[in-house]
């Protein structure tokens, strides 16, 4: 694929003010009819006539009402050039595709089997072009008008996005509908569904009076599971306009459910289309965590409808524009309605070990990229997690109130347009009379920032003096580095926990708890301070910035049991647990300062009444072996593996009677509803019991009665996955007994897939070899491949990074297979092996010699070569 460079940006010379389509459905083959009413820039009267189009059957071409001869256009690989055209044309295609064949899942295809599956689409990013001839670019906005035709019997449900205009029969038991949607769009959010699917209704009144339908989708069998997805879009509905004032303007909304989705879900206007993880729940079937991100995802796709539909990307370089923004949109919105400080640490802790790795390898780019060649690779953690984190730095900048005025503005200059990155900075400025022109450089540079803390106090003088300085890393091809600006929220406590005032000599640089810094490094300077006071800096995790500061074991543990701060009470505690591991990877003998400060806070922790059970588990929950071996220069999986053993297990040992009582007394949240009140009380319980199963064997009996009495999946997982951990006698029974319960419920069957490839142990490799020729286990389906393949790859370090490289080759000829399947999810696979340059020597040599003859492969998809050639350099 060729380069794209954002520096390279034209307005386009052709636009399509009008399409219609007709589609004649069927799973083997599809008839499209497009006319597409087409308009030139007048100022490129040159501009030759180009449209997009990918493995699309050419039947019939006309021009302005004529059938036009070969001499006329010509084919390309990846499109369709008219000669000789100017001003205006009305340009009409015919064309066949066969979505049975389409396993790469872009464009229509097949979801389920050919007699009972559905047909569906996916246009986002550049799927539009395999459905039919078209300008397929999000700056190219026009009203779509859709005919669907089909088999009544076969495809009874014909559902399109926009509203449902007409319908009526055909010869032969066909029928059709036609649905417009007059707003202008970009061919990425066109949907069509087509199938024998059941619905739950319901209806949504918004706050201007208009009522609003709403409809979930799905097989016959789980309509009951999508109850929960409903109340979830309702709240979506109430909170986008209680927060931001925005309602929905169309008369329907509809969610389809699929088993066959690369991704999460997607955002079509009208007509959202959900992988089934995100939209199904019910207790028996989804574990709480599910319950969760039914409710993020939900909200996420509705909030697309202003930050990414209404107002949308001018260009794939802006990506982050729609996405960071409705991530930070969701996480508030989850943390508005469940608990707040839960989410904050679980998006943390993700995006250390996921997004900080990425920015410190060779896959590291901006959150707004400035060249691709394959843009469906840069669906990352950067551009939606870090791209979330710029938003959230400046809504604590500006505050709720300045927050909401730039959006406002945001959304009343720039609604129907298609927009930039810096146009969503200028609104945001403009409310608040501010420039924000240096926040740009969030978006324009890569790597993350190194935030250095360093405090003095003069006892004579009653103050401190914080020096903040920055500094980020080269990275490729940027090597020069600008200061950023980072905001520091921060609070002081005394010995006893107590909070001490914030009075800062420079008035202007803290606003509230935020200090802003903005150049290299600057001093600050607190006054009115008795005793020298206990910091605790990035309160909310203000900025994504690594802090580098000298920890003290007495200062975290007052943080630990006293920060009034959620999420920097976990911090502290995470911090203690990172010391301690950090010691016991360099092997330090002596004292351990950091390990008993932390066993002892969480013995306090434990024995506390008030503290939020979510919070409390998460303290008790060590971070994963990649998220610990991410700060490393240099990494030896086998070290860190037993590193980390050895934290947990210590951990685990000195709190055996209090985690035993804790268990114990929380015995009732089993049976528990799904508020989140509940979900932490078992979340608590599963990890009590998970640091048992560590200490001791005995505790398997624990785990196993566990798993029987349970109520709910969450209960029944939690334990199956100690047991399974834990390498239990009872682990082969119970992974039976499982699967022959969860046989026919294909989302519950990839958690089962998920324990059995993320065991710590490196004979997970054989079994999951072993599981891929598992009935229930497809190599075309993403779901099942992110569990078990996926899972091993980037979940399992100790297992793909065995020594003897036996889970770099497993993992390298998977890519291979599944490259001829779905390339997007071969990709994303093959970024497992981004992280080869820091690994110890053996293992380097070996993940770069499995990339390159891997890169040598025959019919490499141009996804797979964009991830290799990066990673190699
Ligand atoms: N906006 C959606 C992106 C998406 C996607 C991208 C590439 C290939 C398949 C895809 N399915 C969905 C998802 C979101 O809301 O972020
Ligand atoms: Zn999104």
């Amino acid at each position: 694929h060729p380069l794209v460079r954002l520096r390279d940006y034209r307005a386009p010379a052709w636009r399509m003010e009008r399409v219609d389509l007709s589609f004649d459905l069927d799973a083997e083959q599809t008839l499209v009819e497009a006319r597409l009413e087409l308009r030139q820039d007048p100022e490129r009267p040159d501009a030759e006539l180009r449209l997009d189009g990918s493995a699309l059957d050419l039947l019939e071409i006309r021009l302005d009402g004529r059938d036009i001869g070969t001499d006329r256009y010509r084919i390309e690989a990846d499109g369709l050039v008219v000669c000789g055209v100017r001003g205006s044309a009305i340009l009409e295609t015919r064309s066949r595709i066969r979505p049975i064949a389409n396993t790469a899942m872009q464009g229509l295809y097949l979801s389920g089997a050919l007699e009972t599956g559905f047909l569906l689409s996916q246009c986002e990013a550049e799927g539009f072009r395999h459905i039919t001839w078209s300008i397929d670019r999000p700056d190219v906005l026009a009203p779509y008008t859709v005919t669907l035709r089909a088999d009544r019997e076969r495809y009874p449900v014909l559902l399109a996005g926009g509203g449902r205009e007409a319908a009526g029969e055909l010869d032969d038991g066909r029928h059709w509908v036609r649905y417009v949607d007059p707003q202008p769009k970009p061919s990425y959010l066109f949907a069509l569904v087509a199938g024998r699917l059941h619905s739950i209704e319901d209806a949504y009144t918004t706050a201007e009076g208009r009522r609003v339908r709403l409809a979930i989708w799905a097989e016959a069998a789980v309509l009951d599971r999508c109850r929960h997805a409903m109340d979830c879009l309702k709240a979506a509905f109430l909170w986008d306009e209680q927060t931001y004032g925005r309602s929905y303007r169309l008369d329907a909304f509809h969610i389809v459910a699929t088993h066959d989705f690369t991704m999460g879900a997607m955002e079509n206007t009208g007509l959202n289309i959900f992988n089934s993880k995100y939209l199904l729940a019910d207790p028996l079937h989804a574990t709480d965590d599910d319950f969760r991100h039914v409710l993020a995802v939900v909200g996420h796709e509705y909030f697309h409808n202003w930050t990414g539909n209404r107002v949308t990307c001018r260009d794939w370089f802006q990506l982050s524009l729609k996405e960071g923004l409705t991530v930070y949109r969701e996480q508030e919105f989850e943390s508005d309605l469940a608990s707040r400080t839960l989410r904050r640490i679980e998006d943390v802790r993700s995006l250390w070990r996921t997004q900080f790795a990425e920015d410190a390898g060779p896959l590291a780019h901006p959150v707004r990229p400035d060249q691709y060649r394959e843009i469906n690779n840069f669906y990352t953690t950067t551009v939606y997690d870090k791209g979330a984190e710029i938003v959230r730095m400046l809504a604590t900048l500006l505050g709720r109130e300045g927050f909401r005025r730039g959006m406002d503005l945001y959304f009343e200059r720039h609604d129907g347009s298609a927009v930039t990155v810096e146009d969503f900075l200028a609104a945001l400025g403009d409310a608040n009379a501010l420039d924000l022109g240096c926040w740009l450089g969030w978006y324009r540079q890569a790597g993350t920032p190194v935030l250095e803390a360093h405090s003095h106090y003069d006892a004579e003088r009653r103050c401190l003096e914080l020096t903040l300085r920055q500094h980020t890393a080269a990275t490729s091809g940027q090597s020069e580095k600008q200061p950023l600006p980072i905001p520091v929220a921060l609070a002081f406590f005394d010995q006893r926990g107590n909070r001490l005032p914030l009075q800062c000599d420079d008035a202007e640089r803290l606003r509230g708890d935020v200090l802003l810094l903005e150049e290299a490094e600057a001093t600050f300077r607190f006054t009115n301070l008795d005793s020298s006071p206990v910091t605790s800096l990035l309160r909310g995790y203000s900025a994504p910035v690594r802090l580098v500061t000298s920890f003290d074991a007495r200062g975290l543990a007052i943080l630990a049991s006293h920060e009034t701060d959620g999420f920097n009470r976990w911090q502290a505690a995470d911090a203690m647990a990172r010391q301690a591991f950090a010691q016991l990877l360099a092997g330090e003998r002596g004292g351990q300062p950091f390990l008993e400060a932390w066993i002892c806070s969480l013995r306090a922790s434990l024995a506390e009444s008030a503290i939020e059970p979510a919070t409390l588990a998460e303290m008790l929950t060590v971070a994963d072996l990649a998220a610990l071996a991410e700060p490393l220069a240099e990494i030896d999986p086998d070290a860190v593996f037993k590193a980390r053993l050895t934290l947990e297990t210590s951990l685990a040992r000195a709190l055996e009677p209090e985690l035993l009582e804790s268990y114990a007394a929380l015995a009732s949240a089993s049976a528990e509803g799904t508020e989140p009140a509940a979900q932490a009380r078992r979340r608590l319980r599963n990890r009590c019991l998970q640091l048992l199963c560590v200490v001791d064997r005995r505790h398997h009996v624990l785990a196993a009665a566990h798993y029987t009495r349970a109520s709910c999946l969450s209960d029944r997982l939690g334990a199956l996955t100690c047991i399974v951990h834990s390498a239990a006698s009872a682990a082969p029974a119970l992974l039976e007994e499982f699967a022959a319960a969860y046989r026919d419920d294909p989302t519950v069957m990839d958690k089962w897939f998920a324990v059995q490839a993320t065991m710590p142990s490196a004979a997970a490799l054989e079994r999951v070899c072993e599981l891929t020729g598992h009935p229930a286990f497809r190599w075309d389906n993403p779901n099942k491949v992110h569990a078990l393949l996926l899972g091993l790859a980037h979940r399992n370090p100790i297992v793909f990074h065995r020594l003897d490289g036996e889970g770099y080759r497993f993992t390298a000829a998977a890519i291979r297979k599944l490259d001829a399947i779905n390339p997007q999810v071969a990709a994303r696979l093959a970024t497992a092996f981004g992280g080869w340059q820091r690994m110890e020597p053996r293992r380097r040599a070996v993940m770069r010699e499995e990339m390159r003859r891997l890169r040598t492969a025959e019919n490499l998809s141009a996804d797979v070569a964009d991830i290799l050639g990066r990673s190699l350099g």
